[in-house]
């Protein structure tokens, strides 16, 4: 009997998607993890990710460069140093892939290496040379759709239909993956909620989620304590939990595959 349920080949992980997964978010930044030296972020930061296995993440999300609106890009070298001791502390010993969050091809190569089994690229692979990294590294990738970059993505937010115009910038992206030598059963998409959006945007694609399906991938939605939340709620960034939960909850009912 072939079985038919989506799945994601993630090294010796196969991914069911059948029911939505859930992406823990680590992010080994200076603002996220203790400020006693690199070292001890590094601890805090492992701590912090087995405590998100063991309370049910289905996967690992390992980044070392801010995506937040206005943030400062960071060398290779600092990625590195913020990325790989964790991801090597947490490979062998954890029962859930790993994910590296990089738009970089050289920390994509290194954090593979070092037990990474997906690329989460918010650039969608547009990176010089990531497209075939991914290729020769052969994980499963998340193309995520933005318009410019985290330092302009906020400042002329403007859509003559944002589901087409996020539906067409995927298709390109799946196309030239295919093109660069990605097997398609290894993309997943993510419509890159706060990602050059205002809050319409933002909700007009959290309600027709479905739409992407069409495309024939696995869908991700990251929408956890985003600005969308914090315009309904009145919340600051640390009081968005329960909006988050609620948001993550319309995303599944609308078809996300993975809640990030
Ligand atoms: C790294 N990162 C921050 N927000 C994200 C989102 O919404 N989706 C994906 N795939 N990555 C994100």
């Amino acid at each position: 009997m072939f079985d038919l349920t989506p799945s994601l080949r993630c090294g010796s992980f196969e991914l069911k998607l059948d029911t939505p997964k859930i992406m823990a978010i680590i992010n080994v930044t200076p603002d996220s993890f203790s400020d006693g030296g690199r070292l001890s972020a590094s601890k805090d930061a492992v701590a912090y990710a087995l405590k998100q296995v063991e309370l049910g993440a289905h996967m690992l999300d390992i980044g070392g460069e801010s995506t937040r609106p206005n943030a400062e890009p960071v060398s290779i070298d600092e990625e590195l140093s913020r990325v790989i001791p964790v991801i090597e502390a947490l490979a062998t010993n954890i029962d859930v892939p790993i994910s590296i969050d990089t738009s970089k091809p050289e920390v994509m190569r290194a954090a593979v290496a070092a037990g990474a089994t997906f690329i989460n690229d918010v650039f969608a692979l547009r990176h010089h040379g990531a497209l075939e990294t991914a290729a020769e590294l052969g994980v499963p990738v998340c193309l995520m759709h933005m318009l410019g970059s985290p330092q302009t993505m906020q400042q002329d937010v403007q859509y003559e239909d944002v589901l087409v115009q996020v539906r067409q910038f995927l298709t390109e992206r799946i196309f030239a993956c295919e093109m660069a030598g990605i097997l398609k059963k290894n993309i997943v998409i993510d419509p890159g909620f706060g990602f050059g959006k205002n809050l319409e945007h933002n909700l007009k694609l959290l309600a027709n989620l479905d739409y992407f399906k069409q495309l024939g991938v696995p869908v991700l939605a990251g929408v956890s304590r985003k600005s969308m939340i914090g315009q309904i709620t009145g919340r600051e960034l640390n009081e968005r939990i329960i909006g988050s939960v609620a948001a993550a909850l319309l995303a599944a009912q609308n078809g996300a595959n993975i809640i990030r």
